[in-house]
C-alpha cells in the first residue's frame, strides 16, 4: 500500500486548533511511521519480536519524554504534541506506542516529578535519547487491578534497602536498563525505586506466547534479596498516588494513541470498499457498508474532540484523573469497535496479514486491559459521580 499521500481523518476541522509546531511534529512522526515502521511491523509481529533498532530512532525523533524540559534531554513540548506523537505511533502499531508510553510517562515522568536533581541528571538525558530503556513495575502475579495490595517489599538495612517480590506483565522488562519499581516499606507505604539491570538477585525473564502486542516485548521483574542503594529511592513521593500519577499521564497518551489505530483501520476499510466490487458495484455503494463507514467516522471524530479537549485541560493542569479514565475507556472501546467493523468491510481479506486491521484489533485487546481495565475505568467514573467506591 502507498502511504505517502496519507491524510488523517479531520471531519470537524480540528487542525484549526493545532499550531504549525503541532502539525510539524505530527508530520515528522507520520513520515517515520510510513518510512521506517510500516515496512517492518508485520514481520516483527509474525516473529513475535521487538524491533530493537527503533529505540534510538524514537529517541532521535523526540518521542521519549516530549514534555520533559529541554535541560533534561526532553523536547519541552506541550501535551497536545505528546498526544499527536502517540496517535501517529499507534497508527503504526500499539506495541510501538507502548514503548514510547512506558519510556515517557512511566519512567521519565516519575524520575522528573519524584526524583532528586542527581537522579534527573543521571537518567533523563539517556532515556530521552534511547541510550537507556526503562520499564515500570506495578502489576504483580496476585495483584493487577488492586495494586494497593502489592506484596513486593523493601526492608531498610541501614546502608541499603533489601527488595523482594515479583512483578509481571511488564512492558520492555527483558530489554530494560532500569525499572521504576513500586514496593511497600516496613510501614506498608508504597515507595518508588530505580532498579538497575545487573543488580545481584534481579532478573527479568521474557513472557512468551502472547497473541497481542507481539511486536512489543513483555516480561517479569523478579527480585530476590536485591540490595538497592539508598540513593535509588525516589525521594519526593510516598503512597499509591505515586504510580497512579504516572498512570494519569500514560492513560492520557493511550486515549490519543488509539485514535491512530482507528484511523489506520478506517483508512484501509474506506479504500478497500471503494475498490472492491461485488454485484458489479463497489461495495462502498451499498447502504450497509456506508452505515459502517459513517458510524466509524462519527466515532473517531467524537474521540478526537475529547482528546483535543483533554489536551487543553492537561496543558492548563486541569485534567482530572476521572476525566482521563473516561477518555481512556471511551477511546479504546471506540478503536476496538472500529477495528472489528473495518475488518468486516474487508470480508475474508480482513483476516489477512496483508492488511493491518487484524493486527490492530488483537493489539487493542491488550490496550483495553492494561493501564486499568475497561471495567475499572467505568468504576472510577461511577465513583466520581456517586462518591461511593464499588471496588471493594
Ligand atoms: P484508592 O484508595 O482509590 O487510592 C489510593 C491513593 O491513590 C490516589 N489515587 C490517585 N492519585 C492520582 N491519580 C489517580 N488516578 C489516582 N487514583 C488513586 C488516591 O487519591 C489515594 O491517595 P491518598 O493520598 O488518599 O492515599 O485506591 P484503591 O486501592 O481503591 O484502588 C483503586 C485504583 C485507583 C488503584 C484502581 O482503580 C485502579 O486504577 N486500578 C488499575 C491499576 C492499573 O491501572 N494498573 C496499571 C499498571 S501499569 C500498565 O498497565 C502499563 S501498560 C504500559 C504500556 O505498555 O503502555
Ligand atoms: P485482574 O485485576 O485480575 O482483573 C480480571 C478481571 O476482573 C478484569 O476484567 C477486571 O476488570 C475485573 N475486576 C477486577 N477488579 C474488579 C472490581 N473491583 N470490580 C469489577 N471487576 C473487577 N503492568 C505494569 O505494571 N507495567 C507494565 O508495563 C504493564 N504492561 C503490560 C503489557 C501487557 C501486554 C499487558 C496485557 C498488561 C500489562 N500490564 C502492565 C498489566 C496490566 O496493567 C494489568 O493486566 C491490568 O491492570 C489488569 O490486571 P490483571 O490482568 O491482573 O486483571
Amino acid at each position: 500500500m502507498n502511504y505517502n499521500n496519507y491524510k488523517s481523518v479531520d471531519y470537524f476541522n480540528l487542525d484549526d486548533f493545532y499550531s504549525s509546531e503541532h502539525k510539524l511534529i505530527r508530520q515528522s512522526i507520520r513520515d517515520w511511521v510510513n518510512r521506517s515502521l510500516k515496512p517492518i511491523i508485520d514481520e516483527a509481529n509474525h516473529k513475535h519480536e521487538f524491533p530493537k533498532q527503533i529505540i534510538k530512532q524514537l529517541g532521535a525523533l523526540g518521542a521519549f519524554g516530549p514534555y520533559i524540559p529541554l535541560k533534561y534531554g526532553g523536547a519541552g513540548l506541550d501535551y497536545i504534541s505528546y498526544g499527536l506523537i502517540m496517535q501517529e505511533l499507534e497508527r503504526g502499531d500499539s506495541g510501538i506506542r507502548s514503548v514510547a508510553s512506558v519510556q515517557s510517562s512511566l519512567v521519565m515522568y516519575p524520575i522528573f516529578e519524584f526524583g532528586n536533581e542527581e537522579q534527573r541528571q543521571k537518567y533523563l538525558p539517556k532515556l530521552a535519547s534511547g541510550e537507556l530503556v526503562g520499564a515500570f513495575g506495578l502489576t504483580e502475579p496476585n495483584h493487577g487491578s488492586d495494586p494497593g495490595a502489592m506484596e513486593t517489599n523493601i526492608v531498610d538495612k541501614g546502608d541499603y534497602y533489601l527488595l523482594n517480590g515479583a512483578k509481571m506483565w511488564i512492558t520492555n522488562s527483558p530489554i530494560a536498563d532500569i525499572a521504576i519499581v513500586w514496593a511497600k516499606d516496613e510501614q506498608q507505604i508504597v515507595r518508588g525505586l530505580i532498579v538497575e539491570k545487573g543488580m545481584s538477585g534481579f532478573s527479568a525473564p521474557e513472557t512468551h506466547n502472547k497473541w497481542s502486542l507481539r511486536a512489543s516485548i513483555t516480561g517479569e521483574l523478579v527480585f530476590e534479596n536485591v540490595k538497592i542503594p539508598k540513593e535509588n529511592i525516589l525521594p519526593n513521593i510516598k503512597g499509591l498516588k505515586g504510580p497512579m500519577k504516572c498512570l494519569n499521564s500514560a492513560r492520557y497518551g493511550i486515549a490519543w494513541g488509539v485514535i491512530g489505530a482507528a484511523m489506520d483501520c478506517y483508512d484501509t476499510a474506506l479504500n478497500y470498499a471503494l475498490e472492491r466490487k461485488q454485484f458489479n458495484k463497489p461495495i462502498a455503494s451499498f447502504q450497509l457498508q456506508q452505515k459502517k463507514l459513517a458510524e466509524i467516522l462519527t466515532d473517531i471524530t467524537k474521540a478526537q474532540l475529547m482528546a483535543w479537549r483533554i489536551g487543553t485541560l492537561k496543558n492548563d493542569n486541569r485534567a482530572t484523573p476521572s476525566q482521563i479514565s473516561m477518555i481512556k475507556r471511551n477511546n479504546v472501546q471506540m478503536a476496538l469497535n472500529t477495528a472489528r467493523e473495518s475488518r468486516q468491510i474487508l470480508g475474508a481479506m480482513g483476516i489477512s496479514g496483508d492488511y493491518p486491521i487484524m493486527r490492530h484489533m488483537i493489539n487493542l485487546e491488550s490496550v483495553i486491559t492494561y493501564e486499568g481495565t475497561h471495567d475499572i475505568h467505568l468504576l472510577i467514573t461511577g465513583f466520581d459521580i456517586t462518591k461511593i467506591s464499588s471496588f471493594k
